[in-house]
């Protein structure tokens, strides 16, 4: 079997290097972090995702997965870092660009590269194969193979998405294409489909700007349909019953470190202007603001008012708390000098202090529900109501029963 390293042991590099390796490969897990490898070693992933103990622990244990900071000599080299936004909106490639610098003391004639990341189109061919190059005099497509194998997995159902959804696959020829495919085969149940590098790069930032585009248009349907005073999921629940459309649900924003960068990462290149795409982002990154302008009028009569904020990461049932929505949303209220209490069990990493549940409700004025999380469910809305000091919630995601609500004295608004 050949060898694997995997560089960059987050959300995506984690779980491809434990599934390569409890399917046969010698796997070594690459990451810069001193913390993350020690965790490893100590057998507990640095990251909650469903099932994702499971598969790593079973990994280290048959001794097919290593976990190393320095990258070694390989049959195959995966890149898996980060490629956040800079602040000119562009992809900051520079991981991408350390990993290819790093790989080209190690790499051989005939190993095979691949590229997971994200990256703006021509990325793979030009950035990662021209470091290499550059520094180690191998030409790609003929002295070493080289791929782009996006991930297009959904944080919280990663493990099960990593098996069961189709790939695809660009190479910078059908060789570096079909030797990635043989490698993924191993433990890819869904389809892998093979394309060029171009292609494959821009498939992965169409889909997550498909997503965007089509939040936007929830988004900006939810604020017309309040000027109408008609209910937003009424309308889209209907529509959505026509056997051609789809659309999403709105919210207070759209978060994560995907949907709302990938899209520049399309726009960064191009000398098209005005865009479609851009004016859709723009939509989505203002519904913060939107459910902040919101807040405030509803409690615009209190003195001293405090808000409770329910849902610190930035979808339902997750940890993730990068590019929340709530993040901007408490941001508009503290410049107000509004008070603000945050309850969220499951959030990590949370810029803003979090609060234990009676202590984020206790003397509020206005309890906002931005993150529909299942363990909310469980909270005893009766006691919440005798704790606060107005009954007002305001449920950006459709999550609570109103009539319920109301039967409990509060009053309800929605998005
Ligand atoms: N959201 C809504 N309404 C909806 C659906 C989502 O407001 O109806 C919001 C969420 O609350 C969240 C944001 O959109 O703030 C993004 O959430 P998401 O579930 O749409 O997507 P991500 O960012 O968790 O994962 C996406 C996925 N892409 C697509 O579905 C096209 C995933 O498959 C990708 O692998 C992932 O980005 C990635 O890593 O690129």
């Amino acid at each position: 079997m050949e060898k694997i390293c995997v560089m960059g042991l987050g959300y995506i590099g984690l779980p491809t290097a434990s599934m390569l390796a409890n399917n046969g490969y010698d796997v070594v897990g690459i990451d810069v972090n001193d913390k993350v490898i020690e965790k490893l070693k100590n057998g507990s992933p640095h990251i909650e995702e469903p099932d994702l103990k499971g598969i790593f622990i079973s990994a280290m244990d048959s001794g097919k997965l290593k976990v190393a900071k320095k990258l070694e000599k390989s049959d195959v080299f995966i890149i898996s870092v980060p490629t956040p936004l800079n602040k000119e909106n562009e992809a900051d490639l520079s991981y991408v660009e350390s990993a290819s610098i790093e790989i080209s003391k190690f790499i051989e004639k005939g190993n095979l590269v691949i590229l997971e990341s994200t990256s703006p189109p021509n990325t793979t061919e030009n950035l990662v194969g021209g470091i290499i190059l550059e520094n180690s005099g191998l030409r790609p497509g003929k002295d070493y193979l080289l791929s782009f194998c996006p991930e297009r997995v959904l944080p919280g159902k990663i493990i099960y998405e990593l098996v069961n959804n189709s790939r695809i696959i660009g190479g910078i020829n059908k060789e570096s294409a079909s030797r990635a495919e043989k490698i993924y085969s191993s433990f890819v149940k869904g389809k892998i489909y093979l394309t060029d590098l171009k292609t494959a790069e821009f498939v992965k930032l169409a889909e997550n700007t498909y997503r965007d585009v089509n939040l936007a248009f929830s988004n900006e349907l939810s604020l017309i349909c309040s000027e109408y005073d008609i209910n937003v999921r009424d309308v889209i629940k209907f529509a959505n019953m026509h056997p051609r459309v789809d659309i999403l649900n709105p919210g207070p924003g759209v978060g994560g470190h995907c949907i709302p960068i990938d899209p520049w990462f399309i726009l960064q290149n191009i000398k098209m202007r005005d865009t479609l795409i851009e004016k859709c982002r723009k939509v989505n990154k203002e519904m913060p603001v939107m459910v902040a302008r919101k807040i405030i009028e509803l409690i615009w009569d209190k003195s001293n008012p405090k808000v409770t904020i329910f849902g610190a990461s930035y979808k339902e049932n997750i940890s993730d708390t990068r590019e929340s929505p709530a993040l901007a949303i408490i941001e508009e209220l503290l410049n107000r000098k509004i008070e603000v209490s945050v309850y969220d069990p499951l959030a990590e990493n949370f810029k803003y202090k979090l609060s234990g549940l009676e202590d984020s409700l206790g003397k509020s004025d206005i309890l906002v529900l931005l993150v529909g999380h299942n363990i909310y469910r469980d909270i005893d809305l009766k006691r919440a109501a005798k704790l606060m000091r107005t009954k007002i919630i305001f449920d950006t995601r459709n999550f609570f029963r109103r009539e319920e609500i109301i039967g409990l004295g509060f009053q309800y608004f929605s998005i």
